[in-house]
């Protein structure tokens, strides 16, 4: 069973002005189409091939850089995608927002630290916020297309429940060399009833 691309679950120009439609386009249709096939390419006639993303990525120590490269990839552009909408943005509530008042102080302070780390994050990667079991969530960033899913130096951050993808690919058309724009922007789009619901599943 090869991998396959979800359909985006909204229209290429629903996140405009915060993500224009030309990005989203070419990030969505050649991007990560082209994590998917090399992903693909990499497994066939493996015993991995039909594993799901999420058990490759847990078990990346065992595959060859080009899994861990386009898994890494596949499983972060489907779960970004799906935590950003157009009728996006605010603060979250419920328990998701307890938990990050509990661990940031507030709001605006996990807001700070999580552009931190999308904005410091050398060269490309991902930031993340993860939730560890007993509810507890983190804020962490990653390099290239890994994710706190994968062992990396045996440390791990939690179980995703937010992501933002800072490779330039992401942003460089619209806010070129203003990633600090492209972070604030992101913050009007994301999708807080997922991150509730990945933080209950994941806690
Ligand atoms: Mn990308």
């Amino acid at each position: 069973m090869a991998f396959t691309q979800k359909p985006l679950p909204y229209a290429e120009n629903a996140l405009e002005p915060n993500i224009d439609a030309q990005t989203m386009n070419i990030h969505f249709n050649k991007h990560h189409v082209a994590y998917i096939t090399n992903l693909n390419a990499a497994l066939a006639g493996t015993e991995a091939e039909n594993d799901s993303i999420e058990d490759i990525c847990k078990n990346i120590v065992k595959f060859p850089v080009a899994v861990r490269n386009n898994g890494g990839g596949h499983f972060n552009h489907t779960f970004f995608w799906k935590i950003m909408t157009p009728n996006g943005g605010g603060i979250p509530t419920g328990e998701v927002a307890a938990a990050i008042d509990k661990a940031f102080g507030s709001f605006d302070k996990f807001k700070e630290e999580f552009s931190k780390a999308a904005t410091t994050r050398f060269g490309s990667g991902w930031a993340w916020l993860c939730v560890k079991q007993g509810g507890e969530v983190a804020v962490c960033s990653t390099a290239n297309q890994d994710n706190p899913l994968m062992e990396i130096d045996g440390a791990k951050c939690g179980t995703p429940i937010l992501a933002l993808d800072v490779w330039e690919h992401a942003y460089y058309l619209k806010y070129q060399n203003k990633r600090v724009d492209y972070v604030a922007a992101f913050f009007n789009v994301i999708n807080w009833n997922k991150v509730a619901e990945l933080y209950a599943k994941g806690k």
